[in-house]
């Protein structure tokens, strides 16, 4: 490695540093960059991870007798749902990723089994199930419930009220609001129901729904985690510090490596969001500016979408997982592929040694494109992906300002698996 002048990133950079003439190092060859990572992980009897198409749990192949049919890119919030409840219960099972609309072109052989396309399902024992509610159902019938069947008295309020926070979340978020009071009123509306929520969590001294984590948990998981991430984004409304039972509630989640491998962040959220909902409405105010930035801008670490510690090996994952998918990964991007593999490197090489790494001038877009378009979990678990972020950021910023292309709202064909066979 040629240092010809090194110094440690302490701390996120200034913007604009790039107008400051560094010397920087040089970055690493593919080689030079598999040598500093042995990240490996079991996907198949390890822990809960986005990237596996069979779950053993320690069983044998043919104990398997469910299919879980789940989107390409974990954004499918009953998807979700299904895949903790599997995880959880430790059941053994296969994964098919299916394409959704808003990304791609649906599966022809999906459609045969599934006509509408709808996901999630699944197969038990030969026999398909539509509807998350239903599939759990049919779960619990097969392998008992997980603490709590969805059917017992204690739980269906909970199953209510979960709809009930659901569509006071949608009225906020996803309609245009023409007045202040408007935008006032459905904000009360929802903070209203997540009181209800606070009050529910609070009556039990465990920080789950009821006196141990079960059904009722998985019930919510999904869209209180994008409830966290696009209320913060798009209202300035931070759900998982402004409230207390919500706040033990998250970290009670985070200590379930389960729950860990299912795990999104705000990047990835408050941009797969709109296509899936139809549209998400900012409110403008300044708090929703500020968040906005930080979101989209970094710095990433340090935002209410994690806070468990992170793991040692958050860059090794991040360097393995870009390794791994380099080609594809060079192929999409907009960028020259020669001028972009050299800025690839360098910002790799910034992730893994810590000093900056000049990249080629004109690659901030195509950093800034990359950045944009890594997803929490479909490609790296949650810290990996905050390392990547910031490193292509800090590299972006070495030569340029300019953003990437920007990420469509109404479809997010930029996605679309396709591409990346
Ligand atoms: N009520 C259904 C809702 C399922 C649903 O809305 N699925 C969406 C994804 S979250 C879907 O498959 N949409 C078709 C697509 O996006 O391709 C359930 O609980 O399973």
């Amino acid at each position: 490695m040629n240092i010809k002048k090194c110094y440690i990133i302490n701390s996120y950079p200034k913007k604009n540093t790039y107008l400051i003439d560094k010397m920087t190092t040089s970055p690493l060859s593919w080689k030079e960059l598999e040598n500093l990572t042995n990240w490996s992980r079991d996907n198949i009897n390890g822990p809960t991870n986005s990237q596996a198409i069979l779950r053993l749990f320690g069983h044998q192949e043919n104990d398997v007798r469910v299919t879980l049919y789940r989107d390409n890119h974990a954004w499918c919030p009953y998807c979700q749902k299904i895949w903790l409840w599997l995880e959880e219960k430790q059941i053994p099972y296969r994964i098919k990723k299916i394409t959704m609309f808003c990304y791609g072109q649906k599966e022809r052989w999906y459609k045969k089994i599934v006509p509408s396309g709808m996901l999630p399902a699944v197969e038990l024992d030969g026999r398909l199930i539509t509807e998350s509610d239903d599939i759990l159902l049919a779960l619990e019938a097969a392998f008992s419930p997980l603490t709590h069947s969805m059917k017992d008295a204690n739980v269906i309020p909970f199953r209510q009220l979960e709809r009930l926070l659901f569509r006071a979340w949608c009225t906020w978020l996803c309609y245009p609001t023409w007045s202040h009071k408007q935008e006032q009123q459905n904000r009360e509306q929802f903070v209203k129901v997540v009181g209800m929520v606070e009050k529910a969590l609070g009556d039990t001294p465990s920080p789950y729904f009821l006196e141990k984590f079960g059904t009722v948990d998985v019930i919510f998981t999904p869209y209180v985690e994008r409830m966290n991430a696009s209320l913060y984004y798009y209202k300035g409304y931070s759900l998982r510090e402004e409230n207390e039972g919500f706040g033990q509630w998250f970290d009670a989640m985070e200590t379930r490596l389960t729950y860990r491998g299912t795990q999104s962040d705000f990047h990835t959220h408050v941009h797969d969001l709109p296509p899936q909902m139809g549209g998400c409405y900012s409110n403008r105010e300044e708090q929703t500016k500020i968040n906005q930035d930080r979101v989209d801008n970094g710095p990433w670490l340090g935002l209410p979408d994690v806070m468990y510690p992170e793991p040692e090996t958050s860059r090794q994952e991040a360097l393995q997982r870009v390794i791994k998918h380099r080609h594809n990964i060079i192929q999409v991007n907009p960028g020259n592929d020669e001028m972009f593999d050299k800025a690839l490197r360098c910002a790799l090489t910034t992730m893994m040694t810590g000093e900056p790494c000049q990249p080629p001038k004109g690659s901030d877009v195509a950093l800034r494109y990359l950045r944009d378009r890594i997803n929490v979990p479909r490609d790296m678990s949650i810290y990996a992906g905050k390392r990547l972020r910031e490193a292509l950021e800090t590299t972006a910023n070495l030569v340029g300002d300019r953003q990437g292309i920007p990420i469509p709202v109404k479809h997010r064909r930029d996605q679309d698996p396709a591409n990346f066979v």
